[in-house]
């Protein structure tokens, strides 16, 4: 890293110590954290508690065969029960389990004992269809509960399941059906986004054109659209489901039985398939679910605000809190429909105490003003969370403030799909949080920050960061593809997971996430991540949201390029606006951070997870074609940001 940005992340000094009555009945204290640094593989053998198993494991981490683990191997459970049955059997069926919240304003209140009657009818239906503990099912589903009932079914009679997230196209979603062997598919007719219905099962019936060894198509009715019904092999949830036996016996699998495998974009064109497996995935995400957010499954009100065909969704949407007996929030729209306000209306509504969502919307928040929040009632909230992509300290500053009213510890949380399960995160009981920062490594999970020859680099350096020990929710291995899996994480350096993101170490060794490797810029031999100066920008009055990305430049190597939106409050910024915020990248970073060029624009290219796709602006700042669009939230955003670029004076 160059001096300058070290400089600028260190002179960040604000702290935000644990609110006392919090810290005071936290579910984890420093004693957790000496008790996984004496033993980690011992701590996370005791966390296996958390889980009823058939039989109990003796084995913990089996390492001997390395890059490929085993966690409790010797163990067998049944996930569907310990997400839903075994509440019901402890005395709470009638515990809520999702608050759903349609997005036309329908809602619907889905306790335990209900879930878990609907699982078992779901899994009866599957076996009926013919699935075969192994057989792998595709979910291809809007936010509703029945997504969350079609993979706890797919788990409850050992059939691993690939949600893909309903934004995804057709063929995207064709080529996951087949490189997985999916023989069924469960879909709906549509979901509702901004307002309007929006349909699914046709790009199911375009997808299927190239797969077709699907035999059966289950259809949730959501939306009424007029959808076509492919005789013999499509069938409505509604009456398929609805008539089968409510009475299911769970099986209990090996603690290594695949769960599921979830499709994620790697360095090249092919989407990886990471397989995650059944006990330690449960451990881990049960437990980071339950230590990370202080949850008290009695009381609180937990939300993510994480689409299911994400890994937030899979993790801490369905498995961590159902596993934990949680009461959840599930949401199917979008933030601003029919009103800016929705989300803390809702919050409001089911007086939601966990928050969990991305920088991306608390950025879109800022954009739209703190008013906004402020005619809510927020008070029910007491932690809140961060996933996805590093938060800005002013975001930071600002969810803290503005809708955690300067109460709620913030934690930011970065782990990855290949991880499963929160590694690097704040303690809301014992973190000094500082805005920006993930801090530390979560009791039981070794992290490092190492140099170009794998060495760990010293306070106040920076690095690549990787991970030193096998922890319980760790991908097993790549979908069919054990040699990719090894080159992809494990080759780089050797014994270590290379997760293929920058950080830095502070002076106090709390860990600073920096973005993606490949995000990281070099401008005429200054190492500088584009996070970095993203903040810088953010950090100026008129700016609502910020995505930087370095362009070849002859002379410089790379050239730092700089798309902003601009907050409402600002207007059109002014005419020395461009001017105004290069010379604040400047005075913030240094002269060498400068943009060469600032683009105002109205929207920036986003993922549903909600990352940046920097490489298509990377191809606009380098005046390249566009490369594949597919996986936009919203295909047109390239479109408008073309236009206006080529009306700008
Ligand atoms: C959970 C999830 C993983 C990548 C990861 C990193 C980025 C996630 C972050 C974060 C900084 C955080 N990331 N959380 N960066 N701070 N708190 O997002 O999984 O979709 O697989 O993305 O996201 O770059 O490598 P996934």
């Amino acid at each position: 890293m160059s001096d300058e940005t070290l400089e600028n992340l260190l002179s960040e000094d604000r702290r935000f110590p644990p609110p006392a009555d919090l810290a005071a009945d936290a579910n984890i204290t420093q004693a957790t954290y000496d008790e996984a640094n004496a033993d980690p593989e011992a701590f996370w053998a005791e966390r296996a508690d958390l889980l009823t198993w058939g039989s109990k494991p003796t084995q913990t981490l089996d390492w001997s065969n390395p890059p490929f683990a085993t966690w409790f191997a010797d163990g067998t459970l049944n996930a569907a029960y310990n997400a839903c049955d075994r509440h019901v059997e402890a005395g709470n069926g009638d515990r809520v389990a999702f608050h759903f919240e349609g997005e036309p304003g329908d809602s619907r209140d889905i306790t335990y004992a209900e879930l878990t009657t609907e699982v078992k009818k779901a899994a009866n239906a599957l076996l009926e269809l013919g699935v075969k503990t192994g057989d792998r099912v595709a979910i291809y589903m809007p936010m509703i509960p029945e997504a969350a009932i079609a993979m706890l079914a797919c788990a409850r009679i050992g059939a691993p399941h690939t949600v893909v997230f309903g934004g995804f196209s057709a063929d995207a979603l064709a080529s996951r059906i087949t490189d997985c062997g999916c023989e069924v598919v469960i879909t709906a007719d549509g979901g509702y986004r901004k307002g309007k219905a929006s349909s699914l099962k046709p790009a199911v019936d375009q997808a299927l054109q190239q797969c077709p060894e699907v035999r059966n198509v289950l259809v949730v009715k959501r939306t009424g659209q007029d959808v076509e019904m492919a005789e013999g092999r499509d069938l409505w949830w509604g009456d398929f489901v609805g008539k089968q036996s409510a009475e299911h016996t769970p099986e209990n699998f090996p603690a290594e039985h695949p769960l599921y495998i979830m499709y994620t974009s790697g360095s090249t064109g092919k989407p990886k398939g990471i397989l995650h497996t059944t006990g330690g995935y449960l451990v881990g995400t049960a437990y980071t679910h339950w230590a990370t957010f202080d949850l008290k499954p009695e009381t609180d009100v937990f939300w993510t605000a994480a689409d299911i065909g994400w890994v937030t969704g899979h993790s801490y949407l369905v498995y961590g809190p159902l596993v934990n007996g949680t009461t959840s929030v599930m949401y199917e729209g979008t933030p601003e429909t029919p009103h800016q306000g929705r989300w803390w209306e809702i919050i409001q509504k089911y007086k939601v105490s966990i928050l969990y969502c991305a920088p991306t919307a608390i950025r879109t928040f800022m954009k739209w003003g703190a008013g906004i929040p402020a005619k809510f009632d927020l008070s029910s909230l007491r932690v809140l969370g961060s996933v996805g992509e590093p938060i800005n300290p002013e975001a930071y500053v600002w969810y803290r403030e503005n809708i955690g009213g300067n109460r709620t510890p913030v934690v930011d949380t970065w782990w990855q799909t290949e991880t499963g399960m929160h590694m690097i995160t704040p303690m809301p009981g014992v973190t000094s949080g500082k805005p920006g920062a993930a801090m530390t490594p979560f009791p039981g999970v070794s992290i490092d920050v190492v140099n170009d020859e794998g060495h760990p680099v010293g306070n106040g350096e920076g690095g690549y960061l990787v991970i030193t020990k096998p922890w319980p929710a760790m991908l097993r291995t790549l979908w069919g593809d054990d040699e990719r899996y090894v080159s992809t994480y494990w080759s780089r350096f050797d014994g270590l997971y290379f997760a293929g993101d920058g950080a830095k170490k502070d002076a106090d060794g709390d860990l600073w996430l920096l973005g993606r490797v490949d995000d990281v810029m070099n401008v005429s031999g200054h190492r500088m991540s584009t996070t970095e100066i993203e903040s810088a920008l953010v950090s100026h009055e008129k700016v609502a949201e910020a995505a930087v990305v370095g362009a070849t430049d002859e002379t410089t190597g790379q050239a730092i390029v700089a798309f902003v939106i601009l907050r409402s409050e600002a207007g059109d910024g002014g005419a020395d606006v461009v001017k105004e915020l290069r010379q604040h990248v400047a005075n913030e970073i240094g002269p060498i951070a400068r943009p060469r060029q600032i683009m105002i624009v109205e929207e920036l290219p986003k993922t549903r997870s909600g990352k940046i796709m920097r490489r298509l602006l990377r191809d606009i700042a380098e005046n390249r074609e566009l490369g594949d669009v597919t996986t936009l939230q919203d295909s047109t955003v390239m479109d408008l940001i073309k236009t206006n670029l080529a009306t700008a004076p």
